[in-house]
């Protein structure tokens, strides 16, 4: 029995996705079949609640240097970040020479609003070519992987740091014994380590299991970091629910002692146990949801390219990735996938091998419907998109089920 990689419980398996790809390495067409696979598969644990895979991805794979994601694709996300970094500027940085540290800075995206605050900062990401973006404005980067054995370099050389910050980055580190213990040696005595990332709650009330590929090692309830936190020396002392990416919750975390949980804490704890989050019936029931899910959309897609209608994908994501290899949809129904970021485009999809186009592919001859990959920034691409629609084109999303708007 696999053991869970936080409190060393017995985890269950619920879903198994098979054989897939890493999700953000986009081959060149003379790359296709060099994709590095592994078993997707993910599992509950019954000790700590915590929903983790079952197969570690090695880092160096998931993160190479040209690792092609850029935050700041998103301009509702560089808002997102703006009001983060005010809420920290007027909060955990308002002292004296005070020092921010963020995991995974990536291309600036919440760091350089720190840096323009004249804040001592530090971003860490060991997505070199992303980080050379941040660098490019000025921000201070140190290209490698947040573990233990950096935050000692990291606090030998800059002292502690009152805020150490991370972003849809925690969950990604299968090591996380590792990370916790680097932001004991790194952080002031009354600093804060504060992550957010998409939370469990939502992917099992709106089936999003798209949610679930290789870097996404962990998805976290309150409870469960509440217990990581516990294990690793930390308390949990406040927590708050935000909308971006379908549905993200903000972690605070202390030293044991140094700050009290504020009620939130408590309310989300009852939340959760009132929706079944602890218990693994709720995840069996989730895994036959995301079965109907799959075979609807391959459904629908056979059923209108029959009809003759054209179809593309908009939003080369990472969790496109697991939608089309568990489904097993590729170019016969999608013709190819229209996405903004430079890294991405003129490359095909990983193990589908769907060609990726700019965005004037997508504008250039309006296709009958475009699934839309990338539903958690649907309120910002619709409306950048109106045209699309008002000439006849239909949305089709597959969460919480399959439907076209
Ligand atoms: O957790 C993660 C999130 C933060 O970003 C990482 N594991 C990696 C990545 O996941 P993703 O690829 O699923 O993220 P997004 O933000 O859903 O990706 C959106 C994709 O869509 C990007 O490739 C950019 C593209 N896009 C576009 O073509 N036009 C995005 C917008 C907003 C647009 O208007
Ligand atoms: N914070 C950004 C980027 C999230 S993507 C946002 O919210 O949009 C995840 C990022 O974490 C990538 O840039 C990846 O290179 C980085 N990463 C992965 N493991 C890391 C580690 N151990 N330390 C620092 N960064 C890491
Ligand atoms: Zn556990």
């Amino acid at each position: 029995m696999p053991k869970c990689r936080i409190c060393d419980g017995p985890v269950q398996e619920f879903f198994d996705f098979g054989r897939q790809p890493v999700s953000d390495v986009f081959p060149a067409p003379g790359e296709i079949g060099t994709e590095h696979f592994f078993r997707l598969a993910v599992a509950f644990c019954e000790k700590c609640t915590t929903v983790q895979q079952l197969e570690e991805v090695p880092r160096d794979r998931m993160f190479p240097t040209d690792y092609p994601y850029r935050s700041s694709g998103s301009t509702l996300m560089r808002q997102h970040f703006e009001r983060v970094a005010a809420h920290f500027l007027a909060t955990e940085l308002s002292g004296p020479d005070a020092f921010y540290v963020e995991v995974g800075c990536n291309d600036g995206i919440m760091l350089n609003s720190i840096r323009d605050a004249g804040v001592r900062h530090l971003g860490v990401d060991p997505a070199e070519e992303a980080a050379k973006v941040a660098g490019a404005g000025g921000s201070r980067v140190h290209v490698g992987f947040f573990e233990e054995s950096s935050a000692r370099e990291i606090r030998a050389a800059e002292g502690p740091a009152d805020l150490i910050f991370s972003a849809n980055t925690i969950s990604h580190i299968a090591y996380i014994d590792s990370v916790f213990a680097g932001a004991g040696v790194l952080l002031d005595h009354a600093g804060v380590f504060v992550f957010e990332d998409r939370y469990l709650g939502d992917i099992v009330e709106h089936t999003y299991f798209d949610q679930i590929y290789d870097e996404h090692f962990y998805l976290f309830s309150v409870r469960s970091v509440q217990a990581m936190a516990e294990r690793f020396g930390f308390e949990l002392v406040d927590v708050e629910h935000l909308p971006v990416h379908g549905g993200t919750m903000r972690y605070t975390t202390a030293r044991k002692g140094e700050r009290t949980p504020t009620a939130a804490v408590d309310r989300w704890l009852e939340r959760e146990r009132a929706q079944g989050l602890w218990e693994l019936a709720t995840y069996d029931s989730f895994a036959a949801r995301v079965k109907e899910n799959c075979d609807r959309l391959k459904e629908t897609l056979t059923r209108l390219r029959a009809e003759g209608r054209s179809i593309v994908g908009y939003g080369a994501t990472c969790k496109s990735a697991t939608v089309l290899n568990y489904c097993g949809i590729g170019a016969e129904s999608i013709s190819f996938i229209s996405d903004s970021t430079p890294e991405k485009q003129n490359r095909v999809t990983p193990g589908s091998h769907i060609p990726i186009r700019p965005a004037e592919a997508f504008r250039e001859s309006y296709p009958d419907y475009a699934v839309l990959f990338a539903w958690n920034h649907a309120e910002e691409i619709m409306a950048k998109e109106q045209e699309f629609k008002d000439s006849g084109g239909r949305w089709i999303l597959y969460a919480p089920n399959v439907h076209i708007v």
